[in-house]
């Protein structure tokens, strides 16, 4: 008998920061994409304007990741991968993997010079303890996406995957996307995080906090005698606009910027 998830505890990444962290960003779910120029931009301002310490994405930063390989002939994953090097030269950039993006691999991130956070991952962060996830693990009663995501997710799958040639692996991801697509256009209705997970999970970490995306439903909710907080996702080449920071101070001040041009509250 497989143990339940709602009550296994978690393997945690940890994240301790640095005493001179003032301010660290968060955001996911940015889908970025050459045909979405808008979203990029906005993007590339935001990385290089940024006053925080630190930038955390929690996952699908990326529309679609096959494989590292692919940046070596797509020119507009090497305009991503620029805007990385250039920030993380100047503060410190962490990537979780979402369920777009789970093939990001240590080759692009160093290359980038950006850290790998593991999902979920325990932020320490003076007497803060913040849980951070990309969230779709915590989507239980989307069963048939989480079995999709155990076979995805294991080493075996993904080494078989990596194999194949890149064409090969584009046009599997995009029969994925189109079935994932005609689910959405079906009327599906999503999955949330679901609570007992969510607060077992906190309760393993000894975090009062969680903070995830992946369900495009920015709220901050309620969590036992803390909070669980979901990250918007981003798109400015389609209505409505989105594109919003979350920002955290040391001390626990937390914010949230909203990117879209309309609010003139741009960094
Ligand atoms: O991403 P989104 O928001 O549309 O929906 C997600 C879940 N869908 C996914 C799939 C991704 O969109 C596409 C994955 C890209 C990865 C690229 C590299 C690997 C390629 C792999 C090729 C096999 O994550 C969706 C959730 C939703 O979030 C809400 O949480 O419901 O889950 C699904 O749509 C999965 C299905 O429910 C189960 C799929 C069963 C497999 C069917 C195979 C169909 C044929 C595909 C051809 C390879
Ligand atoms: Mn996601």
């Amino acid at each position: 008998m497989s143990a339940d998830p709602r009550t296994t505890a978690p393997t945690l990444g940890r994240l301790t920061a640095p005493a001179a962290w003032q301010t660290v960003d968060l955001i996911s779910d940015l889908h970025l994409q050459a045909s979405e120029p808008a979203t990029f931009e906005a993007w590339r301002h935001y990385m290089a304007s940024t006053p925080a310490d630190a930038v955390l994405i929690l996952g699908d930063l990326f529309e679609v990741w096959v494989g590292d390989d692919a940046t070596e002939t797509d020119p507009f994953l090497q305009s991503c991968a620029q805007v990385l090097r250039h920030t993380a030269q100047r503060l410190h950039v962490a990537f979780m993997q979402g369920n777009r993006d789970f093939l990001v691999g240590p080759r692009f991130l160093s290359d980038c010079g950006v850290h790998a956070l593991s999902d979920p991952s325990l932020l320490h962060w003076g007497e803060q303890r913040i849980l951070l996830s990309h969230g779709d693990a915590l989507c239980l009663d989307d069963s048939a996406y989480q079995a999709f995501r155990q076979q995805v997710r294991s080493a075996d799958w993904q080494t078989e995957f990596l194999t194949k040639p890149l064409q090969e692996r584009m046009a599997l991801a995009r029969a994925m996307r189109a079935q994932s697509e005609s689910q959405k256009q079906s009327g599906a209705v999503y999955a949330d995080a679901d609570a007992l997970m969510a607060l077992n999970w906190c309760h393993a970490a000894g975090a009062d906090r969680l903070v995830h995306g992946h369900t495009h439903q920015p709220a901050d909710h309620p969590l036992g005698s803390g909070q669980r907080h979901v990250l918007s996702d981003w798109s400015l080449d389609h209505a409505p606009a989105r594109a919003q920071v979350f920002r955290m101070q040391r001390g626990g001040d937390f914010t949230r910027l909203d990117l879209t041009p309309t609010t003139h509250n741009i960094l």
